[in-house]
């Protein structure tokens, strides 16, 4: 495995970089989970342009230009050879002192990671996902806004350990107001009535590429896609639910609260959508 670091590819084994890093140390930091299909980036410009907006919102000076990292992503999978994989790129504060002041680290760190994902068995794209609500509260957009892909995951770590503690595969993630954010990792979608809807970002959510991309696939549906603030009862009462994420990709969830969604198996409309979201990753996408 190569790993691409500041300019310089690494084996895994040497691919290091300094305790000192307010990565490490803080949490400082940024990143994109990017998948590729069949020799291509999937949203590869939406990706680069998202970790800018994030950078910008944490006054990180990334030091290279979006050119110059989409070629360092694609250069990366090129040296590892593959076609079908995932993507991590990290931006961190770089190296700094024992404080936070993030003015004290003279250059930030780039490092790109291109490997393979799966984080659901196949099964659970035919048979779906348990889910459990989680205790753990998205963050308050005046605290971190969940909008910025932060290094600072401990919050979604700490829910994940609790859907797994409660038998379930994936954990629902409120805001403080009690509403429906998202899940640790994607972005959560319910069919009620043949009427597609998804929380805002407004509500703690991030403004997920794949769930971007349920709009384009609703449009072309003529299904209706609305952006609306829910509670767990609109969860417990939809006919269908499906979680998006550029891991997950598109994935039915079933059961929530040991309740199961609809009938408890992946409904039609969530399966049409899997099937037109592995038409349109495997055939489009900037070439490697
Ligand atoms: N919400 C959150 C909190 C995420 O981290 C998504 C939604 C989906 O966004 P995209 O743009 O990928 O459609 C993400 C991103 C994991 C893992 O291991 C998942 C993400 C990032 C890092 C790790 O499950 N998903």
């Amino acid at each position: 495995m190569k790993i691409y670091i500041d300019g310089e590819f690494y084996e895994k084994a040497d691919a290091k970089i300094s305790v000192f890093d307010h990565g490490l140390l803080y949490g400082d930091g940024i990143f994109e989970g990017i998948r590729f299909y069949n020799g291509r980036v999937f949203r590869l410009d939406e990706h680069i342009h998202r970790l800018f907006l994030s950078a910008k919102a944490i006054l990180l000076d990334i030091g290279m230009t979006a050119e110059a990292i989409i070629e360092a992503v694609l250069e990366t999978i090129r040296r590892n050879g593959l076609t079908d994989g995932y993507v991590r790129l990290v931006v961190t504060r770089g190296e700094g002192s024992l404080g936070l002041n993030p003015y004290l680290c003279p250059k930030a760190s780039v490092i790109v990671i291109a490997s393979t994902i799966q984080l659901y068995a196949e099964e659970k794209y035919t048979n779906g996902l348990i889910l459990a609500t989680c205790s753990t509260r998205r963050p308050a957009p005046a605290a971190l806004s969940p909008a910025v892909k932060s290094l600072n995951y401990l919050n979604n770590v700490m829910a994940k350990v609790e859907a797994i503690a409660a038998g379930a595969e994936e954990g629902l993630m409120l805001n403080e107001q009690g509403y429906v954010a998202e899940c640790t990792g994607d972005n959560i979608f319910l069919v009620t009535k043949g009427v597609i809807s998804t929380p805002p970002v407004s509500a703690g959510s991030l403004d997920g590429i794949t769930r971007e991309v349920m709009f384009e696939i609703a449009a072309e549906f003529g299904i209706p896609l609305v952006e609306q603030d829910m509670t767990r009862y609109e969860v417990y009462t939809a006919d269908e639910c499906f979680l998006t994420g550029t891991a997950a990709e598109v994935i039915p969830a079933v059961v929530v609260d040991r309740r199961n969604i609809g009938d408890g198996k992946p409904g039609p409309i969530t399966l049409r959508f899997i099937e037109r979201f592995r038409e349109i990753v495997a055939t489009t996408g900037t070439p490697i």
